[in-house]
């Protein structure tokens, strides 16, 4: 059954707001929450992950969580350990207390930065392939995944935790074509994660269809995601802009890509 409250931790960034706009035509009644006040939503609750009364407050009554609330980029390790780390620790340990039985986490394609990438008809990168962090962010991300583990064996609480690739409008590098999760095909996942049935704690790549995918799909598309896009479209044009990728760039020798060796940092 389709669970009808939803608390959307991280609601005013960047796919918070996307997911804002999608995931109410599946039927949910989404509860906001985020460090900062979110524009023309009075009803939003403002608290910090570390803030661990606000989070009893509001997860309870709620039927799942989908956890995006977190430093999106890398960062120094103090901030990365008080947001993500202590964050998802303190939000899992709020959903215990208050029975919330699923949750669907945002993890990263930077937990498993530093695994090569494919090359000719090697096979795909299965979701099994061992933790390789690209960054602390990336390390967080992978100690989400054991969290989820963790609550589900000990708590009963299910998790799927999405690798997410790049969920942005459009992709904007040649590097997106291979791991662009487009905002439509992420509600659509988001919804297949919220509502599949017995997922204990599922670990899948995010991404749409994309021609140039590197990863293994298919335990997305086991919980029922279909995904609908393609970036191979904008291919052309975002290779014609910005050139084709140097065979030795981290770009098109790991997964992680750049961030495994000059990770984009959080500016504030
Ligand atoms: P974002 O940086 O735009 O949004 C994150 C939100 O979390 C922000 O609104 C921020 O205020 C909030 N936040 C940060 N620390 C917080 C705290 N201590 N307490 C409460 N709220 C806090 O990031 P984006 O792109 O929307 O990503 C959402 C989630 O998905 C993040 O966890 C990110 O790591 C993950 N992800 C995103 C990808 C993408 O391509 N957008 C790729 C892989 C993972
Ligand atoms: C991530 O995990 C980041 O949150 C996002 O901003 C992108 O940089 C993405 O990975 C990526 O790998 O492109």
């Amino acid at each position: 059954p389709t669970p009808r409250t939803l608390l959307l931790t991280g609601a005013a960034g960047g796919m918070g707001t996307l997911m804002r706009g999608l995931l109410p035509r599946y039927g949910y009644a989404l509860r906001l929450l985020d460090l900062v006040p979110i524009p023309d939503e009075p009803d939003a609750i403002t608290a910090d992950l570390a803030d661990r009364g606000a989070l009893r407050e509001a997860v309870r009554g709620v039927d799942a969580v989908l956890h995006l609330a977190g430093i999106s980029l890398e960062a120094p390790f103090e901030q990365i350990l008080r947001a993500n780390i202590e964050g998802t620790y303190n939000l899992y340990e709020a959903a215990r207390a208050e029975g919330v039985r699923r949750i669907v986490f945002a993890s990263s394609n930077h937990a498993v930065g530093f695994t090569p990438l494919p090359v000719g008809g090697e096979p795909l990168i299965p979701v099994d392939t061992p933790h390789r962090p690209d960054t602390y962010y990336g390390l967080s991300k992978a100690f989400g995944e054991d969290l989820a583990s963790l609550y589900w064996d000990r708590h009963g609480i299910e998790t799927v935790s999405v690798r997410i690739g790049s969920c942005f409008p459009e992709p904007t590098t040649v590097r997106m074509l291979s791991i662009w999760l487009s905002p439509a095909d992420a509600a659509r996942l988001f919804h297949a994660a919220l509502t599949a049935e017995h997922v204990g704690h599922t670990v899948v790549y995010g991404s749409s269809a994309n021609t140039r995918l590197r990863w293994d799909l298919s335990p997305a598309r086991a919980l029922g995601y279909e995904p609908r896009d393609d970036s191979e479209p904008y291919a052309a044009q975002l290779i014609a802009a910005r050139g084709e990728t140097a065979p030795d760039d981290p770009d098109r020798t790991l997964l992680g890509g750049r961030f495994c060796t000059d990770p984009p940092m959080r500016q504030h």
